[in-house]
């Protein structure tokens, strides 16, 4: 039976696999997954999977409108190489197991996106040999080629499409909650969402399930508000689904006091990477001055990191923010004196071509940015262009590290000696509790993640989203062959979780009629003031951009008490249509991963991210006591967080990265 606005249709379904979003992580799982299922096959078990996203694979995640550089591809370096950058940027704390295990496997990715069509650019005399065989790529920085990417997405979805077959895809379906085993708190069984544009609901039940939705966007009150309200940097449909859904579920959470704060083009949030890497511009005060020079004493505030050859992102900004503090602002990129440098042993033709790239940077990846160009006169080989830290980002595949504690490779420093006892000195064996049988897995059973849902290992950027899930893919896989006789059991009643899921629908039917203006009732807040509520706390206690990204112990208290406030209200949020209500339950996820950030943050008494934020209260780097991973675990009866401490092992040697 169709169903209607507030009595949707139950769709019930049971699968094996079941793999929660259409980004990269998840596209990178559809495509590898395919011959482990074979394999299973063979063995006589004919596993079945399913992927649901809440929008169009083609477009959806953070590639939707495109990359202009794949910034993770090794080519010649070494993985432990990696691994020493990912620690290095990261301030030190970062799993180098799951880093470098990403370096190892992410070059087989960007040469499945090249023989898939997305074009690579090549040195000079490579152009048309891929990079499988030789051919030399153009990159930006050391880790980073530029490829001609707007239609990346369409490009990488495709594959994963064909691979997986669209009869195993549900696009449109935003997943609200994961469900725990009836017979196992600690593992997972099922997960339950709702069509955006019919009225059903759908549940699932699942032996596996990848949850890999991306990072979180919109917590904090951005920069772009009024006329510029919806302009973001990372993609505003991240809603922090990856980390909401897996605390409820039990699972332990990593370094979620982590954040990343780009310094952006102003206004249009255009990327920043190509023009320092590629075409070598420089960041200046007003003045002219390059603040990293005229700063750069305040590197040695920071030891070790301070030392590091290339300073890490948030120390970058730490230096940027002194000018804007004291008044030397605004910023710039110094995109005219780079243009003609570059320009000076060039014909009119290649200078031409020149400024067309700075164009297409932005045209491939943050068309906002080259609209802002336009509407403000700018040509960048004639006038500089603001640049601006943004509002903070949560995320664990860029350049930031929060997400969720996972298992790390199995073969990776594994003990060679049967006596574990003698294996724990071998140097290299992973420290424990860092790897659990199924790389990926968090510590919930059969539940796994990816990309922006992995903590600890930041710097794996789209390619490396895609590896990652590809890892995930295969070890899904031997998780169910090893669990073949498991029963998933729901642990809560369906009837139950549709009708938690439908409040906001009953809040606005039946309160509708009470007032002549829809969005003023008493009875009932829009999903839209929720999230303003929010995004204000936030902001103004939690260290965003109103505060210069400070915060301190008695700030959070007052944060503590209008979140809880906040969540009592959210109950209220009301539904008028399905769109209503997807934005309601994505306030719900930013909320939950909101509290953690806050909690971790409250946590950790130091400032170990200058630049990202500023505990006043600590405002130093403590190697002594907090050179540590902070975890947590939420409840999801008593609704409470446990904060601790794990601790920190350098499995690869760092003294390579310090001059
Ligand atoms: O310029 C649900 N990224 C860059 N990577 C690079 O390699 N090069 C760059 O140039 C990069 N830059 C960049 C990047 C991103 C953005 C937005 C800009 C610039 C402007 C980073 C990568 O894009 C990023 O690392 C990966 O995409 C992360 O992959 P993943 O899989 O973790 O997230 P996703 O792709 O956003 O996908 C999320 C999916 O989940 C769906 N979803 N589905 C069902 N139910 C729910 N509740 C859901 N919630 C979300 C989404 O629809 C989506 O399919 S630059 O800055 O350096
Ligand atoms: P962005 O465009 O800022 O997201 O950066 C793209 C890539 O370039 C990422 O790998 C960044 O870490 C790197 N990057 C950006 N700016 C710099 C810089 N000034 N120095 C070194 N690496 C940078």
């Amino acid at each position: 039976m169709a169903g209607e606005f507030g009595n949707p249709e139950i769709v019930e379904e049971e699968v094996d696999i079941l793999i929660i979003g259409g980004g990269m992580g998840a596209c990178g799982a559809a495509y590898e997954i395919g011959p482990w299922l074979d394999q299973a096959k063979k063995e006589g078990y004919d596993l079945k999977v399913k992927l649901v996203d809440k929008a169009a694979m083609d477009r959806s995640g953070a590639v939707a409108q495109g990359l202009s550089a794949i910034n993770t591809y090794l080519g010649e370096q070494d993985p432990a190489d990696y691994a020493r950058m990912v620690s290095n940027d990261l301030m030190g704390i970062t799993r180098d197991d799951l880093a470098y295990d990403l370096g190892r496997h992410v070059d087989d990715s960007v040469h499945l996106f090249e023989e898939w069509g997305l074009p690579i650019w090549k040195q000079p005399g490579d152009e048309g040999k891929p990079l499988v065989e030789g051919g030399k790529p153009v990159r930006s920085g050391k880790w980073q080629i530029m490829i001609n990417g707007e239609s990346y997405k369409w490009i990488v979805a495709e594959a994963a499409k064909k691979a997986l077959g669209t009869e195993r895809i549900q696009e449109r379906v935003f997943i609200v909650k994961l469900v725990n085993d009836k017979n196992d708190s600690n593992r997972i069984a099922g997960a339950i969402g709702f069509s955006v544009r019919e009225h059903k609901v759908y549940v699932y039940k699942f032996k596996a399930c990848l949850l890999v939705a991306g990072g979180c966007v919109n917590i904090f009150r951005p920069r772009s508000v009024g006329e510029g309200t919806g302009r973001a940097w990372y993609p505003v449909w991240n809603a922090g689904s990856t980390y909401a859904m897996a605390a409820e579920a039990g699972a332990e959470l990593t370094m979620m006091e982590n954040r990343f704060v780009p310094a952006r083009f102003k206004d249009g949030y255009g990327p920043v990477g190509a023009w320092f890497l590629l075409f070598k511009a420089q960041a200046t005060n007003a003045f002219g001055e390059i603040y990293m020079n005229t700063n750069k004493a305040l590197l040695d505030d920071f030891p070790p990191y301070g030392q590091a050859k290339v300073p890490a992102s948030c120390l970058r900004n730490h230096l940027m923010m002194k000018e804007m503090r004291e008044g030397r602002g605004p910023i710039y990129m110094d995109t005219v004196t780079a243009l003609g440098k570059l320009a000076e042993t060039m014909t009119p033709k290649e200078i031409k071509h020149l400024e067309a790239e700075a164009w297409e940077d932005f045209l491939d990846m943050c068309i906002g940015q080259a609209g802002v160009w336009a509407g403000e006169n700018i040509e960048p080989e004639k006038k500089n262009s603001e640049l601006m830290p943004t509002e903070p980002y949560l995320l664990g595949s860029h350049s930031g590290c929060c997400g969720i504690w996972v298992s790390g490779p199995t073969d990776l420093g594994a003990p060679t000696s049967e006596d574990h006892a003698e294996a724990d000195k071998i140097p290299g064996h992973l420290p424990s509790g860092w790897s659990w049988g199924y790389r990926s897995m968090t510590t919930v059973k059969g539940l796994f993640t990816a990309a922006d849902g992995v903590g600890a290992s930041g710097h794996k950027f789209s390619s490396g989203s895609h590896a990652e899930g590809r890892l995930a893919a295969k070890a899904m896989v031997k998780f169910c062959m090893d669990h073949k006789d498991h029963k998933p059991e729901l642990a809560d009643s369906v009837a139950d979780l549709v009708d938690q899921i439908y409040r906001p629908v009953r809040n606005f039917m039946e309160n509708k009629d009470y007032t002549t203006a829809i969005d003023v009732n008493p009875h009932y807040i829009t999903p839209k003031m929720l999230q303003f509520r929010l995004q204000k706390i936030m902001d103004e206690y939690v260290a965003g951009v109103s505060t210069m990204y400070q915060t301190n112990a008695k700030m959070m208290e007052v944060a503590e008490l209008k979140l809880e406030m906040l969540k009592e209200d959210a109950l209220k949020m009301r539904a008028k249509d399905l769109h209503e209500l997807l934005r309601a339950w994505e306030n719900y996820h930013r909320i939950l991963t909101a509290e953690a950030h806050m909690k971790h943050i409250q946590f950790r008494e130091e400032s170990r991210y200058p630049g990202f934020y500023y505990r006043m209260d600590y405002n130093f780097v403590d190697e002594e006591n907090w050179k540590c991973f902070v975890n947590s675990v939420y409840d999801k009866e008593t609704k409470t967080w446990t904060c601790f401490k794990r601790a920190h092992v350098d499995v690869v040697d760092k003294s390579k990265l310090f001059k």
